[in-house]
């Protein structure tokens, strides 16, 4: 989804979180390249200026540029700034009435019968029974079609009548009688807007109150989406959007441009030609998305919240100069734990899923390892040639674990001084290294 875009949002973020030290400069030169980014994918120029105008009133700050890790501030704020653009907070269907109806609008082409039938599954699912309704009259094949997505999923369609408002005004009461909690509305579209499609959708709305009034646009069309958007908002008061077609090559134009020039909000976003292929539109994890972060950012937030940002730079400086002691283990082995069990921690990072299958953290382990460490003194961390075997013993016993155990530890410890040795000492900020978590 929106590969392009996110490739290359990646890419200027990645080189801005790799830098120790932010100026305004860099930070400038970033958000110009972003804005071209943006552009190309299509997003509308004035939603993309502002959004850049905001993200530089809050990156160029002491507090951000002066912060210990600026590249991810300003990421942050990037991801911030792009989930208001979509609207902040998820906003699903609102459906009060009993049976609710959800009028289903758009040109032709663009999904909507598809999207009739990806709803009421989705409903369907949710414990919802829905009636598909036949409002597109002029074309036999639409009723067709819907009569046979009905099918699949198991669920009515009406079609009786002979012009469209009869036809919704009959399914709304055949809805009540047969206890169906949802009317779904598929209605015709044009090639283009005009005005007999949309006084017979005016006329649609009115005989029917629609709970829900829902545009299908289809993404691939970008800025003309936003435009048709536009037109149908004016006429019809739209209550949402869903967004068809992502999984095609948008560009992600009209995700990010469509509730910032129309105020509707997207409520979902078809993803497949596939009954099944539809999610729930959440703005911030699409936002996330499009950075192409996984959960990156929230565990972000954990580890700044969590770890102390002047220890976790002065154990940076000692690994750099070589001088990486079991104190700084220690510390950094504690700062770690502050953070939550490591397996949710995996599980935020990209592919983390995988990565936490591959990875064998034993919990218990870490927790003996850091008990270990407790147990040595000052002097000991510091520099653990001193430690012989009646100062194993004792550590040993200090902590409940073998010595066996403590030996480990120090052996582990040398490997992954090597390790990091071997790694060069360029990067800021090296965690200790992973080998350490993976042997046992
Ligand atoms: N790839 C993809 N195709 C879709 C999606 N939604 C609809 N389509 C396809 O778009 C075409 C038009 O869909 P249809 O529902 O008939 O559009 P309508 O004319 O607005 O009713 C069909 O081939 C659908 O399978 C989607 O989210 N992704
Ligand atoms: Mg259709």
């Amino acid at each position: 989804m929106f590969d392009s875009l996110s490739s290359k949002l990646n890419t200027i973020l990645s080189r801005l979180r790799g830098k120790g030290k932010l100026s305004e400069a860099d930070v400038d030169s970033a958000l110009r390249e972003i804005r071209l980014a943006l552009l190309e994918a299509d997003v509308n120029y004035k939603v993309a200026k502002e959004l850049i105008a905001s993200v530089h009133d809050r990156a160029i700050g002491s507090e951000v540029l002066e912060s210990l890790t600026p590249g991810q501030q300003v990421v942050k704020i990037i991801r911030d700034e792009l989930t208001a653009l979509m609207g902040k907070e998820r906003i699903g269907l609102l459906l009060a009435n009993k049976p609710a109806v959800i009028m289903l609008v758009g040109l032709q082409g663009c999904g909507k019968t598809t999207t009739a039938a990806k709803l009421a599954l989705t409903l369907k699912k949710e414990g919802k029974k829905s009636v598909l309704v036949a409002a597109d009259v002029y074309r036999p094949a639409a009723v067709e079609q819907l009569r046979k997505l009905g099918e699949e999923i198991d669920l009515p369609v009406f079609e009786q009548g002979s012009s469209p408002a009869q036809i919704v005004t009959g399914a709304r009461d055949w809805a009540e009688e047969n206890l169906c909690d949802v009317v779904i509305i598929d209605t015709a579209g044009r090639l283009q807007i005009d005005q007999s499609m949309m006084n017979e959708l005016v006329q649609l709305k009115d005989a029917t109150s629609p709970d829900e009034i829902l545009l299908v646009a289809d993404a691939m069309t970008g800025q003309e989406a936003v435009n048709i958007a536009s037109s149908f908002h004016e006429k019809l008061s739209l209550s949402g959007v869903v967004l068809t077609k992502l999984d095609g090559d948008a560009r992600g134009g009209a995700a990010l441009s469509i509730r910032a020039v129309t105020g509707c909000p997207i409520k979902f976003v078809g993803v497949g030609e596939k009954l099944p292929e539809i999610e729930a539109f959440h703005p911030k994890r699409m936002a996330e998305r499009i950075l192409g972060m996984g959960d990156m950012l929230s565990l972000i937030e954990q580890a700044e919240g969590a770890i102390d940002q002047k220890k976790a730079e002065e154990i940076a400086n000692r690994i750099r100069k070589d001088r990486f002691t079991l104190q700084d283990f220690h510390d950094q082995l504690q700062e770690m734990r502050k953070m939550g069990p490591i397996s949710q921690i995996l599980e935020k990072l990209p592919g983390g899923g995988r990565l936490r299958e591959s990875t064998n953290v034993d919990e218990q382990e870490l927790d003996r390892a850091l008990a270990i460490l407790r147990s040595m003194t000052l002097e000991e961390r510091l520099d653990p040639s001193i430690i012989g075997g009646s100062r194993k013993k004792r550590i040993a016993r200090g902590s409940g674990a073998r010595v066996r155990d403590v030996n480990s530890i120090l052996s582990r410890f040398k490997e992954a001084k090597r390790a990091i040795k071997f790694m060069g000492t360029g990067r800021g900020k090296s965690r200790f290294p992973p080998e350490f978590l993976q042997q046992r």
